[in-house]
């Protein structure tokens, strides 16, 4: 073995660190989809260690006990626990105003260490337990939350030329967990946008409520008509994703009101394969109607996400890169390909610029139509006639 492919080999390490009970593991066992685990967890002792695979890409994930003698432990013995962080996710309890103070000491100290014992780390914090419905007033009090920490840590970050990615999370809306988990992984979130707007228009063109791409346990992209729609998907997607990792080749899903299709595919990158899933939702009440249709639809979809995915920015940067990876694509069919992407892009663009212009002039037509028709208080029929051929005329 090679020093190149000892050095790819090796797992990223990951860590998730805060207070006790600011609901690490929980947010691990979200990703792991392991759902039924939530009410037996105790108060994580020490570091627990999870080895995981995402994209060709080992990671060792340290979940790190934060009640205050294990905090105590590690700060005294930096070496052990703070060298070769990759990622730093911290999770601040949102609901837990009180602890907020040494939430940010703490997090100080962390920042400190891991700074001084790791390179070209990346911090994520988790503004965590932001609840589905939280009411008005109570999600006021999670922002002046937010807003302190960042008051009290963002200079010193700013010292080291870190920029820490937010976001909010709760176990009770899974996929903001999961989503703020798989982004950071998939290297840059331009891939993972380009993902996202794939699944909006194919779901708009259709008027589906949502749609998701996974990768094993993780997503890669998502789109969902409205938060209620978010809200509602959230509620069921533990047991889907448990059904999911249950059968071979997935079939319909009732997903309560709405029905699920899943198109599995799989991608060989170098000697790598992956196998994702793409889902989307139907609601009965309003089925696209060309519904029969939608299976293949997707199945042309996903060899359309199957181009972006091998083009992915990710994988040039180097950022995902095993040798096998980076070595598997010529680099200029790669090129090659890209261009015709961007072309794709740009004219797509024009079209939904034209679009646009075209629908606003016939608005305007459209007004001067109305007004037209106001100020003609008699109409015989001979001015009607005219009227069409004015409005054809203009139309031309
Ligand atoms: N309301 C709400 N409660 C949560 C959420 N996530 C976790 N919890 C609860 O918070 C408590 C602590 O969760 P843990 O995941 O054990 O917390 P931890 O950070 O791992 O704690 P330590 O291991 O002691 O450091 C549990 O009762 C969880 O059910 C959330 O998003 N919303
Ligand atoms: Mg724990």
């Amino acid at each position: 073995m090679n020093p190149t492919e000892t050095r790819s080999r090796q797992p990223q390490k990951m860590v998730l660190m805060g207070m006790g009970n600011a609901g690490k593991s929980s947010i691990l066992k979200t990703i792991l989809n392991e759902f039924d685990s939530f009410a037996s967890l105790l108060p994580t002792t020490g570091v627990e260690r999870t080895r995981m695979e995402f994209f060709g890409r080992e990671l060792s994930i340290w979940d790190f006990g934060g009640q205050i003698d294990y905090r105590k432990m590690y700060l005294s013995r930096p070496i052990m626990y703070f060298q070769g962080i990759k990622y730093l996710y911290y999770v601040i309890d949102a609901q837990d105003d009180a602890k907020i103070p040494e939430s940010i000491e703490y997090f100080l100290k962390v920042f400190e260490n891991t700074i001084e014992f790791s390179d070209d780390v990346k911090v994520y914090l988790f503004f965590h337990k932001i609840d589905p419905k939280t009411p008005k007033n109570v999600a006021v009090k999670y922002t002046g939350i937010e807003e302190n920490f960042l008051v009290a840590t963002l200079p010193e970050m700013k010292r080291h030329k870190i920029e820490p990615v937010i976001f909010h999370t709760s176990i009770f809306n899974p996929m903001t967990v999961i989503s703020a988990f798989s982004r950071p992984l998939l290297g840059n979130q331009t891939i993972y946008e380009t993902l996202c707007e794939a699944v909006d228009s194919f779901c708009w063109e259709r008027e589906l409520p949502f749609g998701i791409i996974f990768l094993d346990t993780l997503e890669i992209g998502s789109y969902y008509a409205n938060s209620k729609v978010f809200d509602y998907v959230n509620t069921k997607i533990a047991k889907y994703l448990d059904w999911l990792d249950d059968v071979e080749e997935p079939p319909e899903y009732k997903m309560g009101k709405f029905d699920v299709t899943t198109k599995q595919f799989t991608i060989l990158i170098g000697e790598n394969e992956f196998t994702f899933n793409l889902m989307v939702g139907v609601d009965p009440l309003n089925a696209p109607d060309e519904i029969d249709e939608l299976f293949t639809s997707m199945g042309e979809f996903s060899d359309g996400l199957e181009k972006i995915l091998l083009n992915a920015e990710i994988i040039r940067s180097g950022e995902l890169r095993t040798e096998n990876l980076f070595n598997s694509i010529d680099p200029e069919e790669r090129r090659r390909q890209l261009d015709e992407l961007d072309e794709l892009a740009e004219l797509e663009e024009e079209d939904r610029f034209k679009l646009a212009e075209k629908e606003r002039e016939l608005e305007i037509l459209d007004e001067q139509y109305v007004k037209m028709k106001e100020k003609m208080p008699e109409e015989s029929e001979d001015s009607e006639d005219d009227d069409e051929v004015d409005f054809d005329d203009l139309d031309e």
